[in-house]
């Protein structure tokens, strides 16, 4: 796929053929792919089989306080999405809108109770789990100021233990996805909170099984490894860390993830998934879009450093 460069202008292209279907016209995904946020969009592109082009904005790449880029998001924040004339910001919202818009009714069903259910779990997740995570997260690992003094960052770390323990009870009893028997849109949010708690340095996790498996079956789908699960420890002390956490969840293979695209900092990025297959099974192509293949023979400083810059919310 190729790598367009830079980015021509912010203006939502006017009176066009908004169908993300139609390749020539694809969706366009602002926002850096190590986001948080912005990779929840990635993820659901990759499981519907929308294509997208992404450009760099946001920490670290192009500014997102410029007029410009005010005009699409106020808040100043990553993702935005624009697809034809409709421009979009709030990472939940975009998913919700592109799996109704492209009827992917095992991943966001018409019922209204089920959607319900779903939403309740993205809504849970952007609520009560991101307080915790500034603390545990921006403060504790980040050093992030305000959110770094010590008195958050303890009790962010509680809020997370308390919330996955809830997570780990209802994945026990109604797994092993947050819906039950199938994968659905509230599994991305949830899916990249957890490969954040295993992420998380100093940090005492209980052992919450039902958690623990939840990530290895989240890992079998591509989209996750690319979007998701795509980091390596970046210190001694982590890579104990992930050592000792992947001995207790009784892995015998340790997956290296590394997506192409975070090689491709400053760069507007093409991407173009692979065809959709049905979902419950996850898919173990590995066919797709270049731009965020899995890449093994980076040397482990890179890797390091990659997964630093991912660690970034
Ligand atoms: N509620 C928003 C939150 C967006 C958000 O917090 N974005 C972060 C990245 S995950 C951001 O823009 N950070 C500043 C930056 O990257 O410059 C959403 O879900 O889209």
């Amino acid at each position: 796929m190729s790598e367009t460069g830079e980015t021509s202008n912010l203006n939502p292209k006017r009176g066009s053929d908004s169908s993300v279907k139609n390749a020539s016209n694809p969706l366009r995904i602002l926002g850096r792919a190590n986001s948080f946020n912005v990779r929840k969009v990635l993820w659901v592109c990759d499981e519907i089989g929308i294509p997208f082009v992404r450009e760099d904005f946001g920490r670290g790449f192009k500014p997102t306080d410029t007029p410009e880029f005010l005009k699409l998001n106020p808040t100043g924040q990553v993702p935005v999405v624009i697809d034809g004339t409709n421009v979009m910001r709030e990472s939940n919202t975009i998913l919700r809108y592109l799996a109704a818009k492209h009827r992917a009714m095992d991943l966001y069903p018409d019922d209204l109770a089920q959607r319900q259910a779903i939403e309740q779990w993205m809504d849970w997740v952007a609520y009560d789990i991101t307080h915790a995570l500034r603390g545990a997260f921006l403060g504790g690992q980040l050093k992030q100021a305000p959110w770094n003094h010590p008195w958050y960052v303890e009790q962010g770390k509680k809020d997370l233990i308390h919330v996955i323990g809830l997570l780990d009870g209802h994945l026990a009893s109604n797994g092993p996805y947050v819906m039950g028997k199938t994968f659905t849109i509230a599994d991305i949010p949830v899916g990249l909170v957890v490969n954040r708690w295993f992420m998380i340095a100093e940090l005492e996790r209980p052992d919450y099984p039902a958690v623990a498996a939840y990530y290895e079956l989240l890992t079998e789908r591509p989209a996750y490894r690319r979007h998701g699960r795509n980091g390596v420890p970046g210190s001694r002390r982590l890579a104990r860390d992930f050592q000792r956490r992947v001995a207790s969840l009784r892995v015998t293979t340790v997956m290296i993830y590394a997506p192409r695209e975070l090689r491709a900092e400053g760069q507007a990025v093409t991407h173009r998934p692979p065809p959709r297959q049905p979902t419950g099974s996850p898919r173990r192509s590995r066919t797709g879009c270049s731009s965020c293949r899995s890449d093994r023979s980076t040397s482990r400083t890179q890797l390091a450093t990659r997964f630093r810059q991912s660690q970034r919310p």
